[in-house]
């Protein structure tokens, strides 16, 4: 392609400079007198933008002329963050846009803030797919990635009154010009229905039919010429759903109702599923997001290909939890139905072509679907998963005879109290390999939920632990101190080559380090400081301990374990101003709308705060702050800024957690339990640098057979009783009894168990932060070991261990 292309791909200022101009007077029709900052931002998006463009047109002939093995990731969440900062650092254009603007009197920082990050995801199973693809186009694999394209994607939270509000996240209002669409692309997709026998094959014939519309952004890999793609659909009526005749006579609510009923599949992330409209919306959305990608899958097959026994080696679909576990069915529905391939060879293929990952332990968060939706929306899909099942409970049957007990626990049909879909199963039995994200959670998985899989088929299990991007957590989001380690290691190849940040280890103890160590974390804090300061009012001092707890928000992860740390600290610190080292803690994640009952504690963190902050007895020791709308652009402020790292979900809840491995990565000394990565992290960093505390799993699980009575712990712990007393007495805000009744009552997640172990590792953490030496070399030798957490490594686990796939490396120009 040399076409058009070489228009934009010059890197020089006036190149750079010809291009933005050049796109401002054609795709935004004005010139730089009159460009609004909006205007600006566009076209310099779409300018570095095409930059990458000549990558992806070479990366795709250069797929299409080796025909390899493909990876397809299938993700209900995509949180992708900004572009702009990457996209420029991907193209080394940033220098180049920083100088032109400025001649054109603009600043970049400014511009750069027009740009919104993709409302498309949740939390960690989202940021680990975007993470993923950085590293597979970093490694040359071919990789595409499938996702929805909700038009509001998650909420965004906003604190009203102390408490959470869910106000719609337009992420597109202004456009998006990362964004592709591709309207001639369109996928029909049906539901509901029946199934109709011809000639002896059965054929799924659906009442309704929905389109799915496709566009794309792009992925670039970090110093290589690869461009994968991330192609995402959206849902859309057929012209002819606009009902005319019902506009004409004055009735224009049901003359859009059927384009509304079409297009809000693909309206929102995670409908709340409280009513049979909200549940029957999610199967939908997760049919719809497989039967749109699958049908991509195949295309791209027969551009390359025309032999189906082949499939399976040029194609591998990784199934990002069990969201898109209704792959298994559609693929076989694909290959017996509509290519009538016979249920053997199709069965064959489908699972050699599927893997899937579990991102929990928790039994009740392992999806099932009532078998009487199921049939009605997707009839033919019912059949087949019931003839999977059939094959095998049979094997199940001929390898375990006489065992019905274990064959009503292998099935993919739970049947009391009402018949549901068990999808985990479905993906495990349709699948060759399933893995874990954490070496704790990969063994827990075989042991306990997922237990008598692991007794069928031993092989197919195994652990990949997660691992996070460089380029966007450390070199994006504190370019302070990527240019310190640069400068240090000598250049940047610890970009893609992690474990060269070992080198900074011997560095630990040099007292000059550790000084430009300290003046990056604080001009970071002042970063933070400044935009919690305008966010929320609340000024930090930037020479003050930072203690982080973000993440979604769940009881198991604990955040209320933290609040009690904090109230104690508030008590102990009116009694004597030296009890603990000067402390900013802050709290940011958002809960499920539906999830009352965290939804009670950011309202009691937000009552603590306000007190806390106001009190002059403890200004200037302790301040609390909960940072609103918690995402990736957020997390990118927070992370750098961090000291110390809260990791204290209880022990065998944590599937992994990835924020640990930001935060470490980062600088910050976790506090954390013997749970999910932080067990790998601890190994890795080692236990001088790290504060651990509290049960493990197996003590966990012990505790809960047990006979635990909380109420004793809490009576015979004086700090602890006061601390709830405090609560209960309405310091904080009146009315919180829910909350201590939870933790009085059943205490779930043994937080008053690990209570006393979690404060004396704060009280070691805080002892450790007043000696500044000491600290920083922790800090330091946490950054150094943290190479093993780079998602680089981890696609190359998923590579060697599950995917098979060998780069393809793409020819520069
Ligand atoms: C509503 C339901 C279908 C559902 C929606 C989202 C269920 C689960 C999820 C998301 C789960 C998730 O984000 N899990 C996290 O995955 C991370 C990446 O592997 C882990 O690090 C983290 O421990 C786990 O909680």
């Amino acid at each position: 392609p040399n076409g058009p292309a070489l228009r934009a791909i010059g890197t020089t200022a006036a190149e750079f400079e010809r291009d933005l101009v050049s796109n401002l007077y054609f795709e935004r029709g004005t010139t730089m007198e009159s460009a609004s900052a909006q205007d600006v931002y566009q076209s310099l998006a779409v300018t570095v933008r095409d930059r990458l463009v000549d990558r992806r047109a070479r990366t795709a002939t250069a797929h299409q002329a080796a025909n390899p093995r493909c990876v397809y990731y299938l993700s209900a969440e995509y949180m992708l963050g900004r572009q702009l900062r990457q996209n420029l650092q991907y193209t080394g254009t940033e220098e180049v846009a920083r100088d032109v603007l400025k001649g054109l009197g603009v600043s970049l920082d400014e511009i750069a803030d027009f740009d919104v990050e993709p409302s498309l995801g949740n939390g960690g199973l989202g940021r680990l797919a975007a993470c993923l693809l950085d590293a597979l186009a970093t490694a040359d694999i071919p990789a595409v990635g499938y996702g929805i394209r909700y038009d509001l994607g998650l909420f965004r939270q906003a604190i009203v009154d102390g408490a959470q509000v869910e106000r719609p996240d337009d992420w597109a209002f202004d456009g998006s010009p990362w964004e592709f669409p591709q309207q001639d692309d369109r996928q029909a997709v049906g539901f509901y229905g029946r199934v109709e026998v011809e000639a002896g094959r059965r054929r799924w014939i659906p009442e309704e039919t929905v389109l799915g519309e496709p566009s794309h952004m792009l992925v670039p890999g970090y110093g290589t010429q690869t461009v994968n793609i991330v192609r995402l659909w959206r849902a859309r009526a057929d012209s002819d759903a606009f009902n005319l005749a019902d506009f004409a006579a004055g009735r224009s609510a049901e003359a859009v109702q059927e384009v509304l009923r079409s297009e809000n599949i693909s309206k929102v992330l995670y409908p709340a599923d409280s009513t049979e409209f909200g549940r029957e919306l999610r199967l939908k959305q997760q049919y719809f997001l497989v039967s749109c990608s699958l049908w991509d899958i195949v295309r791209r097959f027969h551009l390359r290909n025309s032999d189906w026994t082949v499939f399976a080696d040029k194609t591998v679909i990784q199934l990002n939890d069990t969201h898109p576990a209704l792959a298994v069915p559609e693929l076989m529905r694909l290959l017996v139905d509509e290519y009538e391939l016979d249920w053997d060879t199709a069965w064959s293929i489908t699972r050699r072509t599927f893997a899937y990952t579990c991102h929990t332990l928790l039994p009740e968060a392992l999806e099932t679907w009532p078998v009487a939706l199921f049939e009605r929306l997707l009839p033919r899909h019912l059949e087949i998963v019931y003839a999977i099942n059939q094959t095998h409970l049979d094997e199940v049957e001929s390898r375990f005879p006489g065992d019905g007990d274990l064959r009503r626990r292998l099935s993919l049909i739970q049947e009391e109290p009402e018949r549901r879909i068990r999808m985990a199963h479905l993906a495990v039995v349709g699948s060759h390999a399933v893995n874990g994200v954490a070496e704790l959670h990969s063994r827990l998985l075989a042991e306990t939920t997922l237990a008598d899989f692991a007794r069928l088929w031993p092989e197919r299990f195994r652990n990949v632990t997660n691992g996070v991007s460089p380029r966007r957590f450390l070199r994006l989001a504190n370019p302070r101190l990527a240019a310190l380690i640069s400068e240090r290691l000598g250049g940047e190849g610890w970009l893609t080559d992690l474990d060269q940040l070992r080198g900074l280890a011997a560095l630990a103890g040099d007292s000059e380090f550790q000084r430009r160590w300290r003046v990056v974390k604080r001009d970071n804090k002042l970063d933070l400081a400044a935009y919690v300061r305008a966010a929320t009012g609340v000024v930090l001092d930037p020479d003050a301990l930072c203690d982080v707890h973000v993440k979604r928000f769940h009881e198991y992860k604990r955040q209320l374990l933290k609040l009690l740390h904090v109230i104690t600290l508030h008590d102990r610190l009116r009694a004597d101003p030296g009890a603990d080292v000067p402390r900013t803690v802050v709290f940011a994640g958002k809960a499920a709308p539906s999830y009352h009952a965290v939804k009670r504690i950011i309202q009691l963190i937000n009552g603590v705060a306000k007190v806390v902050n106001a009190d002059p007895a403890v200004a200037g020791r302790l301040t609390v702050v909960f940072l609103p709308d918690y995402n990736v652009t957020r997390a990118e402020l927070i992370v750098p800024a961090a000291d110390l790292s809260e990791q204290i979900s209880l022990a065998g809840k944590e599937a992994s957690g990835t924020g640990n491995m930001k935060l470490a990565l980062n600088g910050a000394v976790t506090v954390g339990t013997l749970d999910g990565a932080n067990i790998e992290l601890r190994d890795r960093v080692g236990a001088d640098n790290f504060f651990l505390f509290g049960v493990d799993a197996a003590c966990a699980a012990e505790v809960r057979r047990g006979d635990y009575r909380p109420g004793e712990i809490a009576g015979s712990d004086p700090e602890l009783a006061a601390a709830l007393a405090a609560i209960a007495d309405g310091r904080y805000g009146a009315g919180f009894g829910d909350v201590l009744d939870t933790l009085l009552g059943r205490d779930e997640y043994l937080t008053l168990a690990d209570y006393r172990a979690y404060l004396d590792a704060q009280d070691a953490a805080a002892a450790a932060w007043r000696d500044p030496a000491r600290w920083t070399a922790m800090s330091i030798r946490n950054t150094a070991h943290c190479g093993f957490f780079s998602a680089d490594r981890t696609v190359a686990d998923y590579r060697d261990r599950i995917w098979h796939a060998d780069p393809v490396p793409v020819p520069p120009r």
